[in-house]
């Protein structure tokens, strides 16, 4: 049977040919790409300086031996000459004394990579190559992955099961080590009796000295087992103790630790910068990529009437509002904008938020209250989620899209208490739509407030894109949501609805009220782009034909994938495995990011791949081709774990 792992993982970083960091883990198959990441991040993010080249190297750990860690203990001492005493004193202790001659040979231990192995009686030097000496390698902490960066990155775990290995090297009776950053002053003596004895000031602050010298006594027939032990033997260290760090230090610590755990479950989050306009097109260090992951449904972010609009706006109005829109926020571009979305949803008023998230929040919060009830879809947005949470009402979680489900959950509960059911009109990541003539009619039936989140079909359902409503020839529900961030190429959030429902939450919608009001360049910006596609409501059927074209060539090539929306989920589970094939993508071109919980449940991560109006068929064509051969390469590419971006 063919076995894999446990491997080694070595990062060796240099510049101009000379090292500045290094540092090696010993990992399972299945952990080794994150634990590549992760050393990857370490080489070049290292406060020594920005490495020209990193070599990280994986290979077979082959038999691993386990050690418990030497017990420590920590001697603080106040001066260079107190820790150089203290270590002769402590070597003494393991039969060796010529202590002063072997702190002289610090003097030549500076330029080594390698420690001396030295003759701990006879002073002789026993390294086959005196210029680089003897380097302790292929060992980890056992608990490594546990503890996650915190421990990787800290000298004094290294330290501890570096020298753990090398007492246990055959005839190796003690080691003695000063760091060579001249920042560190602390350094160790070692031995198997006294264990790890670190000293706290051993050399001068300053000083850029620093080596390791390995005692041996024995036979020298027995050297090239030593250093055979040294320098292949894999070793894994338990028990290594958690870094006394300096007072009030530790809460960093655990949080390091927290973000590398994690990081070590392919959860971790970037930020990718992209040095282009907000459109199909995104430059991402120099590359272009096709953008097929964007809410700018209907290319309107960098529209000449959309961005001429907003610059105008910041010149007549001011960059921002300066106050919240109870006090001095809001401006005639405010107000235009709010008749602007309720003549455009057929609602009698619209209240406009700073943020998509403020208005689901500020909406349920305002509405649901302790002793009240909210229904919500189990794939509600997290700003719907949250606002129920902050509301204090009951919540109840319903079936997805199942309206039986939802009207036998509230028949439960009486009439005497607040009702609201809310759910998305389009599921953000899984591009579906809301059945919402059932959706309402239940509602009506049992009284309950309805409220819809139309994020993702506001500018793309309807045969003018006015959304779910039009797409469905109904009525409206009490609170229709929606935000100006997406197909209206804007930022911002509202909610349209009564007069009723927005005096009130213009009177009790936290949010809106402790919020400063949202910039007159984004209103106006908001409030442009609805007149584009009021006079091109084209685009609207442009991106679901693109959609579903993208969907047809998908199933075309053998990848399951359907739509009712600009939103197009390809399901690949595992988070890892969905990073993959979104760095595969990548390579390729497109810019597709993977879906991970928490936004989704674990194991269903996905590739959301979003449509927009000026795709051509051209590029959703290379586009579907692209995303097959990235989920069947699985192979090649599986040492590679890069986290891109991503909600
Ligand atoms: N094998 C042998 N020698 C090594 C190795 C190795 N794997 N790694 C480093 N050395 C030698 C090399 O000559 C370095 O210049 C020297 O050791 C010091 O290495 O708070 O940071 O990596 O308890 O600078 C000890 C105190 C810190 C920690 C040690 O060592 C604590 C440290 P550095
Ligand atoms: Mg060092």
């Amino acid at each position: 049977m063919e076995r894999s792992g446990p491997y080694c993982v070595k990062m060796r970083a240099s510049r101009d040919g000379a090292h500045v960091s290094g540092a090696e883990r010993i990992v399972s198959a299945a952990d080794a790409p994150a634990v590549v990441a992760q050393l990857t991040r370490r080489a070049l993010g290292h406060p020594k300086g920005v490495p020209d080249s990193v070599n990280v190297k994986i290979e077979s750990a082959g038999e691993i031996v386990r050690l418990k860690a030497l017990p420590v203990a920590t001697n603080a001492t106040s001066t260079p000459a107190e820790g150089r005493a203290l270590a002769a004193e402590l070597l003494r202790g393991a039969g060796v004394t010529r202590i002063d001659e072997i702190m002289e040979l610090f003097r030549e231990t500076h330029a080594m990579r390698g420690a001396m192995l030295l003759d701990a009686d006879t002073l002789e030097r026993l390294e086959p190559d005196r210029a680089r000496g003897v380097r302790a390698t292929r060992m980890d902490d056992a608990d490594s992955l546990a503890k996650g960066t915190a421990a990787a990155k800290n000298h004094f775990a290294e330290a501890i099961v570096l020298a753990t290995k090398v007492q246990h090297a055959p005839g190796i009776v003690g080691e003695i080590c000063v760091s060579d950053d001249p920042d560190y002053v602390t350094g160790y003596v070692a031995t198997r009796e006294i264990g790890y004895q670190r000293i706290t000031v051993i050399k001068e602050k300053g000083d850029p000295a620093g080596g390791r010298i390995f005692l041996y006594r024995g036979p020298r027939e027995q050297v090239p087992e030593t250093i055979r032990f040294l320098e292949r033997q894999s070793v894994l260290v338990e028990d290594v103790p958690v870094l006394p760090k300096p007072e009030g230090e530790a809460r960093w610590d655990r949080l390091a630790a927290d973000l590398a755990a994690v990081e070590a479950e392919g959860l971790g989050r970037r930020c990718r910068t992209s040095c282009a306009p907000t459109g199909p097109i995104a430059v991402v260090d120099g590359r272009r990529l096709l953008v097929l992951s964007s809410n700018d449904y209907l290319d309107l972010a960098r529209d000449p009437r959309v961005t001429d609009a907003a610059a105008d706006a910041a010149r007549r109005w001011g960059a921002g509002s300066g106050g919240s829109r109870l006090t001095t926020g809001t401006q005639p571009p405010h107000v235009a904008l709010e008749e602007h979305l309720a003549r455009f949803k057929g609602c009698e008023s619209a209240l406009a938020y700073g943020t998509g998230y403020m208005a689901n929040v500020g909406a349920i919060t305002a509405l649901a209250g302790r002793g009240d009830v909210v229904f919500s879809d189990e794939l509600n947005h997290a700003s719907i989620i949250d606002g129920c949470r902050l509301s204090g009402a009951t919540v109840v979680v319903y079936r997805h899209n199942d309206m039986l489900d939802l009207e036998r959950r509230i028949a439960g509960f009486g009439a005497s208490r607040r009702r609201l059911v809310v759910s998305d009109a389009v599921f953000s990541m899984d591009g579906d739509m809301l059945d919402l003539p059932r959706f309402l009619d239940v509602c009506r039936r049992h009284d309950a407030f309805s409220m819809i989140d139309e994020a993702h079909s506001t500018g793309v359902l309807g045969a003018t894109g006015r959304g779910i409503c039009e797409h469905f020839g109904c009525g409206l529900p009490d609170i229709l949501m929606g935000t100006l961030s997406k197909a209206l190429g804007s930022e911002g959030g509202f909610v349209c609805g009564s007069a009723l429902l927005t005096g009130w939450l213009r009177s009790r919608s936290r949010p809106f009220i402790f919020s400063t009001a949202p910039g007159a360049p984004a209103m106006a910006a908001a409030d442009a782009a609805l007149s584009v596609l009021e006079a091109e409501p084209w685009r609207a059927a442009r991106v679901r034909e693109n959609a579903e074209f993208l969907a047809s060539e998908l199933t075309r090539l053998g990848v399951g994938a359907s739509t009712q929306s600009a939103i197009v989920p390809i399901r690949v589970g595992d988070e890892r495995e969905a990073v993959r094939v979104s760095e595969a993508l990548l390579a390729e071109g497109f810019l597709v990011p993977a879906i991970r919980y928490p936004t989704v449940a674990r194991g269903s991560a996905r590739l959301r791949v979003a449509v927009m109006s000026s795709h051509s068929r051209e590029e959703l064509s290379r586009a579907a081709a692209a995303i097959r051969r990235a989920l069947t390469s699985r192979a090649d590419a599986r040492t590679s774990a890069l986290q891109p971006g991503s909600p």
